[in-house]
């Protein structure tokens, strides 16, 4: 299918691209994927030419700004990414957007380079690596609490979506396992865990026009989510949304199928929260673009149905002026 829009897509600048590497096993590896998150021109566009993506909106690595300890380095270094995103964005604004890096660790200052990047530059939403890291590794710092509502008041004001990107975490149950920590478990167990403790902190109560995305097929949270709800009749203990959790994940969630390419597990993501919920992305180049984009292709279902997927939600939740 051409026309398809992805927008869980990494680049890198020098300063964080070592931020990746624990992550892409084996030299020759190495060697190609700096080169595909180094690039914002021709060796990715080829990419999406040849698996029918027309527009991607482009972000920084994980976990870059969230892990820089000094919050003043790390507001210069969102700001000096998203500078240089927004040049190179600039050059094929057929093809690319960009989302906000922001330093989390001062949430004013992060407020306010969102709204420098959606005025400035057109970004269409902000892209943040989990948790923030402040002055010391410990603890993690997750964006329920009350320091961050000003912050969420600014984003639900700016009306953009904010995509809720893994990173590595460091679970004391996960020691002497430390494949336990990233991609293949502890990415989307932290991230799912966040996006529980917004659901639970009456976030989307205070800002009901929120919007979530998380990636990789929901993170695992459509398939618990019926129980969640079940469960909390008995164990509520310290949750302080006003309805059902399940209502807040359906109304202020989007999921993407970002590095997740199970039809069962698609399928149950589907049914749980609908067609207008579940957008197409691939997670350039952790991810193979051929391998995201032949998987959706080859899905059995109709031909408007998957439109959606692949196109015409994106060009809602972003506003996009494509032709
Ligand atoms: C990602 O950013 O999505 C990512 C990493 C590292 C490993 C896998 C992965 O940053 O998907
Ligand atoms: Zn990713």
């Amino acid at each position: 299918m051409n026309g398809k829009i992805a927008f869980e897509e990494h680049w890198s600048i020098m300063e964080t691209l070592e931020d990746a590497h624990g992550f892409v096993g084996g030299s020759s590896h190495w060697d190609t994927f700096q080169r595909q998150i180094l690039d914002l021109g021709d060796i990715r566009l080829a990419e999406m030419d040849k698996n029918g993506i027309e527009f991607t909106i482009v972000s920084l690595n994980a976990p870059a700004v969230q892990a820089v300890l000094d919050t003043k380095k790390a507001i210069d270094l969102a700001r000096r990414a998203n500078d240089k995103l927004a040049e190179l964005v600039a050059k094929r604004p057929d093809r690319f957007a960009g989302f906000a890096a922001l330093p989390m660790q001062d949430p004013e200052a992060a407020a306010a380079e969102l709204g420098r990047c959606i005025k400035d530059f057109g970004f269409k939403g902000a892209l943040v690596n989990g948790f923030s890291q402040k002055d010391k590794p410990d603890p993690s710092i997750y964006y329920d609490i009350p320091a961050y509502r000003g912050f969420w008041g600014e984003v639900s004001k700016l009306d953009v979506p904010f995509y809720l990107h893994p990173r590595g975490n460091r679970e004391a149950s996960y020691e002497g396992h430390p494949w336990l920590t990233s991609s293949p478990w502890g990415f989307g167990a932290d991230t799912a865990l966040h996006a529980l403790r917004l659901c639970g902190s009456g976030l989307f109560d205070d800002y009901p026009n929120l919007k979530i995305i998380i990636g990789h097929m929901g993170e695992g949270i459509p398939y618990s989510l019926w129980r969640i709800d079940a469960r909390m009749r008995f164990s509520p203990r310290g949750y302080t949304g006003k309805r059902y959790l399940g209502e807040y994940f359906l109304e202020n969630f989007y999921i993407t199928t970002s590095g997740n390419f199970s039809t069962p597990t698609f399928q149950c993501a589907l049914s749980v929260v609908g067609i207008d919920r579940i957008l197409f992305s691939v997670d350039y180049p952790f991810e193979d673009t051929n391998d995201a984009a032949s998987w959706f292709d080859s899905l059995q279902m109709a031909e408007s149905d998957k439109l959606k997927i692949a196109r015409t939600n994106a060009i809602k939740l972003f506003d996009l002026k494509l032709k």
